[in-house]
């Protein structure tokens, strides 16, 4: 969009030129101001995809931010960072904004490298107490006076690092303002107890109802009875506060104010401006409507949580591949269920991912078998152990870039006890564009290491299926990790059947050397050593690995001692990856005499965002980068 159009179709915004500028506009601009942040809002996530109810959400919310507090010295610290764009839109951004999560473009979270006015770059959830916590020990510290913020959603309460935030903040007595917004949703209906004591919105008539109750009850206390029902009718405000979730936070030594309307932005900044004057830390709960503003994000915020291209009049999705294919998160859910029929040991769990990884189906048909624990990883995994412990066979699905929260529990509780969980780690490799925070680029790197964990990752929909069935049939921990999107389009099986632990498949045979590929890069690989063997008439096998641990020893010794070259790909870090595993084992068996070896995978580098399929060819991790490499070690003789 030129500057001139800009201009025209959204002229309160076009004209911003510093974020503090909205702290001169009178109501009715403000007004304007919202409809135009959430109609480029609209208009931009329709053709590029993202985080759109939850940015919907939060325009009235980022408005009174700014209207009281100045980005260049406080700091204002989102949580998780996907509720964020109209703050772009107002710190900057607004001329990019049609680049968003777009190869080179700007990033769907905050980033400190893209803007001043991004004080914590983020992308996964909880994390911005403790954040805005440690900025406010530096500033005191350094004897400043700015203000700090932090933005946290009812969500991403549920997870325990934000405890541990606020249990810090309230011994410190920090001044550090939390805004709490509450939208009674995760990505799907917020889970758990503190959940439903938050939404326990007390009405006005209904404490005064009840404080005439306990004042008459009182008065029938002799001797006593009337100085406590003078104290009840003097203590609404602390009645109130004990039957709002004022009591929870006050015990953290947060001042609470609260439950507000989100929506009402002079209130907001009316409130927002007394806080940035009081002293110590400070809790201000806001109730705010997801998609707010949006019909269709309105009635359906789980859907609009983050969204694919849309028609921005109906909301109706835009496919631009009409594909009827499932995608591996699909027959992975299909295939549980599948199981489950059989087998009523079988639970599933999620962290508050129930559509995003594919068993909500499981949780329809086995309500009493599923599990959403919420925004807690580390607790799915823990809580996965115990129930190995009772016999039952747990599942744990969770993206490959969440379970990175996880790290010891899979070491301390599951792998040291050997104990029968599967961990199903969707979203492995490049997701695409949700970006570097979002990446399963280092789940091998943080599991290949662990004893008594195999590893398994399947080239196609039916290898899933068997690789479900082998993990839910293997006594021990056992780690599936499959990437996002479609795969190749192989029937599926009516039965899966069992794999042998440690042994990869033969794909192609070859003289002329060899490529080890793992998962979702098997594919890939056969169409290279197609194409290579009619454009050159150099003839490559092509090994399916299937596990990276036990690795197929045997299969890729002989491999080694029979072929002039091995090239492995695989879509994780190179570091510490299925590379590194077969150049270890090689060597550790003096294998690499005489063998030309080279490696393929995610470089030494965080990946920024782009398609799937635009990343894949940057990092030459498609059919087109491994036929340059196979033509190299050619051209190079090896
Ligand atoms: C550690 C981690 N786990 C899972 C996610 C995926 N995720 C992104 S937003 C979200 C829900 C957040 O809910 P809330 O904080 O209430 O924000 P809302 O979208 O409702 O505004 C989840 C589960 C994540 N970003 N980080």
């Amino acid at each position: 969009m030129t500057s001139q159009i800009l201009e025209e179709l959204f002229p309160i915004l076009a004209a911003i030129t510093h974020p503090t500028d909205v702290q001169a506009m009178d109501e009715k601009e403000l007004v304007r101001l919202g409809e135009e942040l959430r109609r480029m809002i609209i208009q931009t996530v329709s053709s590029t995809g993202g985080h759109l109810a939850p940015s919907l959400g939060v325009v009235e919310l980022t408005l009174a931010l700014l209207r009281v507090f100045n980005p260049e010295q406080d700091r204002i610290v989102w949580d998780v960072g996907h509720q964020a764009y109209a703050y772009k839109l107002l710190t900057g951004r607004l001329e990019k904004f049609h680049t968003l999560r777009q190869l080179g473009g700007i990033s769907g979270f905050p980033r400190r490298s893209e803007s001043p006015y991004d004080h914590f770059g983020v992308g996964h959830s909880s994390t911005s107490i403790s954040a805005a916590l440690g900025m406010a020990a530096a500033r005191d510290l350094a004897g400043e006076k700015h203000k700090i913020v932090a933005v946290i959603g009812d969500g991403s309460m549920t997870a325990g690092l934000a405890y541990e935030g606020l249990n810090q903040a309230g011994g410190l007595d920090k001044d550090l303002i939390v805004v709490l917004n509450d939208n009674e949703m995760s990505i799907s209906k917020n889970v758990g107890a503190l959940s439903s004591f938050l939404s326990r919105k007390l009405s006005k008539r209904w404490v005064q109802r009840f404080k005439k109750e306990v004042e008459s009850i009182m008065r029938q206390i002799p001797k006593i009875g009337d100085d406590l029902a003078e104290y009840a009718r003097r203590s609404e405000d602390s009645l109130k506060a004990f039957f709002t979730p004022g009591i929870l936070f006050e015990a953290f030594r947060f001042t609470y104010i609260g439950p507000l309307n989100g929506h009402d932005l002079r209130m907001l900044t009316n409130v927002f401006k007394q806080a940035s004057e009081l002293d110590g830390p400070i809790l201000i709960h806001t109730l705010t409507r997801k998609g707010k503003g949006y019909e269709p994000a309105e009635s359906n915020p789980s859907h609009f949580h983050g969204v694919g291209c849309f028609a921005p009049e109906t909301g109706a999705a835009r496919k631009f591949v009409a594909c009827s294919l499932p995608t591996f998160t699909e027959v992975f859910g299909c295939t549980l269920c599948k199981l489950a029929e059989k087998d009523d040991k079988i639970v599933a769990i999620t962290a508050a991912m129930p559509e995003g990884t594919g068993v909500s189906c499981f949780s329809e048909r086995f309500p009493e078998r599923f599990f959403d624990v919420g925004i807690c990883e580390q607790h799915a995994v823990t809580f996965a152990a115990g129930l190995a412990t009772q016999n039952m066979k747990p599942v744990v699905a969770i993206y490959s870039t969440f379970m990175q929260r996880s790290y010891d529990q899979i070491i301390h509780d599951v792998c040291l006890q050997n104990l029968h969980v599967t961990l199903c780690l969707d979203r492995c490799g490049l997701v695409g564009e949700d970006g570097a925070t979002h990446h399963g680029a280092f789940d091998l790197s943080y599991l290949r290491h662990i004893p008594n964990l195999v590893i398994m990752a399947p080239r196609n929909e039916p290898e899933l299926q068997n690789m479900l069935a082998t993990a839910l049939d293997y006594a021990g921990p056992v780690v599936l990790r499959y990437p996002r999107g479609l795969g190749e389009g192989a029937p599926l099986v009516e039965e899966p059947e069992l794999l042998p632990l440690g042994q990869g498949e033969l794909l192609r045979p070859g003289v002329d050397g060899v490529i080890v590929a793992l998962g979702s890069r098997v594919g890939p690989a056969l169409e290279a050593a197609h194409c290579f063997f009619e454009q050159t008439g150099t003839d490559v096998a092509v090994f399916n690995a299937r596990f990276v641990k036990p690795l197929p020893q045997k299969q890729l010794l002989d491999l080694a001692v029979n072929q002039p070259f091995m090239l492995v790909v695989e879509e994780n870090a190179l570091q510490g990856g299925f590379g590194s595993a077969v150049l270890e084992l090689l060597s550790d068996h003096n294998a690499l005499h005489g063998l030309a070896f080279r490696r393929l995978g995610i470089p030494d580098q965080f990946i920024e965002h782009g398609t799937q399929k635009e990343l894949r060819a940057k990092l030459g991790l498609n059919k087109d980068g491994i036929l340059n490499v196979l033509q190299e070690m050619v051209n190079q003789g090896h």
